[in-house]
């Protein structure tokens, strides 16, 4: 024990029982988890539908829009964004009330990264 008056021993030198930063745990701070949102081919939903909705929702020029669609036509699905959980779940559900609206079967979904 340092005597509160003398003060013979100084803090962090011989004798200072306090822990300071040695006992502080290391935090990392977490990015949030993405997420990918798919479109999915189907047969029946034109193809200038699926252009425009690229064009609206995801902010993608004509050309862009045009080609992405195309990707879907031959692949079957494709990544038209990653996003937030929060902006993702909000992609999907305009898309599908989107084509529902227009009484499309077009599919979009979202996966995490
Ligand atoms: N396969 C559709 C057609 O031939 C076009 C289409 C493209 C549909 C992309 C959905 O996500 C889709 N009319």
């Amino acid at each position: 024990m340092v005597h509160p008056i003398l003060m013979t021993e100084r803090k962090d030198g011989p004798g200072d029982d306090d822990p300071g930063l040695a006992l502080k745990t290391r935090t990392r701070t977490q990015r949030p988890p993405m997420y990918k949102v798919m479109l999915l081919n189907d047969d029946y939903t034109p193809m200038e539908f699926v252009v425009h909705v690229l064009e609206r929702f995801f902010g993608m020029t004509h050309a862009e829009a045009f080609e992405i669609m195309l990707t879907v036509h031959k692949k079957g699905l494709a990544v038209v964004g990653v996003f937030s959980h929060e902006i993702a779940e909000t992609k999907v559900a305009q898309v599908m009330d989107f084509a529902r609206r227009h009484q499309h079967p077009l599919q979009c979904t979202l996966e995490k990264e």
